[in-house]
């Protein structure tokens, strides 16, 4: 039976999950849920995450939510197919892989996901993008890039010399940070630059981007 993947294309979470199944070549099918009915605050979603957000990963009985853990089950389940995200034939690299997750959800993301917000999210509500916010994470994400620039000039990708889930899971904070004014802070340091070129145009990503189209016509 195939996955069903219960979110919306163009959020960030959703995006993170869809790239790892194209990625691992999965079966799976995308269960769209009308945020703006509040489809994921009923009784029938919060059944599945407790939380009230998207996505969720059925499996049969098995029922997941969070992002990040979604997508490294489907790592795992799918290793033998597709491209290996988690390097599980060699501990070392793979205890590298979880090290440069771990950067992204405790480093990366508390910088980008404010900024992505502002100007993509609050002008949704009626609000105009909060310059503090944006420019006190702006200096948090600066300061996390220099470290990345190092890393990226002594191996091609975060983890090792090989693209895994640490990398993918960058992608779709990044993917809407790099339409704002202030792209700038990727391109300006060569290796993240091209370190981004790269990940991001990996044909797992440009299947997902092509239904990133939040905050645009
Ligand atoms: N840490 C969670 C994950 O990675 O799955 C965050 C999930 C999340 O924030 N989902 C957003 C959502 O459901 C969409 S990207 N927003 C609607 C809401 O929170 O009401």
């Amino acid at each position: 039976m195939a996955l069903k993947l219960h979110g919306v294309a163009m959020s960030t979470c959703t995006a993170r999950v869809l790239t790892c199944l194209h990625e691992k070549e999965a079966d799976f099918e995308l269960v769209p849920v009308n945020l703006f009915a509040g489809e994921h605050k009923q009784p029938a979603f919060l059944a599945k995450n407790p939380f009230g957000q998207i996505p969720v990963l059925e499996d049969g009985d098995l029922t997941l939510f969070e992002s990040r853990a979604i997508s490294a089950y489907v790592a795992e389940k799918f290793k033998e197919t597709g491209y290996d995200l988690i390097r599980h034939q060699n501990p070392k690299e793979a205890a590298q892989v979880k090290v440069w997750m771990e950067v992204e959800s405790q480093q990366y993301h508390p910088a980008i996901s404010p900024i992505v917000y502002q100007f993509f999210v609050a002008p949704l509500h009626g609000k105009t993008p909060d310059e503090a916010i944006i420019n006190e994470n702006l200096e948090k994400l600066g300061k996390v890039l220099d470290i990345y620039e190092e890393k990226l000039s002594r191996s091609k990708y975060l983890a090792g010399d090989f693209y895994s889930l640490a990398d993918l899971f960058h992608l779709s904070y990044t993917y809407y940070f790099m339409k704002t004014p202030r792209a700038n802070l990727i391109n300006d340091r060569p290796h993240v630059k091209a370190w981004w070129e790269d990940i991001s145009s990996r044909p797992a990503f440009l299947k997902v981007a092509s239904g990133m189209n939040f905050g645009e016509e």
